[in-house]
């Protein structure tokens, strides 16, 4: 297995709740890992207007255009690039700079989306659009590159969220040709066929996949820690089951997420403890 490079995104700029920017530190310091890097988000003060739907589209800006080249910097390095978040926004340049690099597809383990345009959302809180970002339409969001993920190779593990405006983010993720697997298809069919299956999709004629796992994927009862929790989340043992099955596809993997933890939600450092325990496995 290649060198790992643990990269921690610290912001907390596509969220109106604040806390998500000190998760990296967090983690990081209880790693004991010697290649690590943090990446700060630039100092400025959050948007919280209501009416402003495109909050901190500049400072997300400035912080991923940094992120991109820090992942590329590691790819071209030959290292695997595990990146600690931080809100799911910063997945534009995680994402965006390993296809840059080759031709991948994308596995989005999320409770949400994250496929609203700047038509569709109703929060202009910009962590839930980095799915279409990467898909190539949101724009604003990806002026450091020009190359994007194909939708035909683009998966969502885990969703059941009930935003209000769902239905446009669905029309959109449809649309597009993306593949999505409900909370209710993991229950159906378990979960590693359904992660074989989104690992088959992601590959099929790719060089490779990047995996964002987002911690909101778990049932809060086990990972309060996350900015926006939603209930009737995977189980631990399913949430340790993807982690087990990114593992033994390694050789696949090209870059990796961990992202939402959110130390100011978390109790007892129970969410802590969970990504501490991903990303010592996937690093063994
Ligand atoms: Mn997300």
């Amino acid at each position: 297995m290649k060198n790992i490079r643990i990269i921690g995104a610290a912001t907390d700029l596509g969220v109106d709740v604040d806390g998500a920017s000190k998760g990296p530190a967090k983690i990081i310091e209880n790693l004991n890992y010697d290649n690590t890097t943090i990446i700060n988000m630039p100092k400025c003060i959050k948007s919280l207007d209501k009416d402003d739907l495109k909050k901190n589209l500049k400072e997300v800006n400035e912080f991923n255009n940094e992120l991109f080249n820090e992942v590329l910097n590691t790819l071209n390095n030959n290292e695997l690039p595990i990146t600690i978040g931080g809100d799911h926004s910063l997945a534009i340049a995680t994402v965006l700079a390993s296809r840059k690099k080759e031709n991948i597809g994308v596995i989005w383990v999320d409770a949400h989306l994250d496929y609203n345009t700047f038509d569709t959302t109703i929060t202009g809180n910009l962590h839930g659009l980095p799915l279409a970002a990467i898909n190539g339409i949101a724009t604003p969001l990806t002026e450091f590159t020009d190359t994007f993920v194909n939708p035909l190779n683009t998966v969502v593990v885990g969703y059941r969220a009930k935003e209000e405006n769902k239905e446009a983010e669905l029309g959109n993720i449809k649309k597009m040709g993306v593949t999505v697997f409900t909370n209710e298809d993991i229950l159906n069919n378990g979960i590693e066929a359904i992660m074989n299956k989104a690992i088959k999709i992601a590959s099929n004629n790719t060089n490779g996949i990047h995996v964002s796992y987002d911690l909101d994927v778990i049932d809060p009862t086990y990972a309060p820690g996350v900015s926006v929790p939603e209930y009737e989340g995977i189980t631990l043992e399913d949430a340790y089951k993807v982690k087990d099955i990114i593992k033994n596809n390694i050789d696949k993997v090209k870059s990796f997420d961990l992202v939402e933890y959110n130390p100011n939600m978390d109790i007892d450092n129970k969410t802590l403890n969970i990504a501490l325990k991903i990303i010592n496995d996937i690093k063994k």
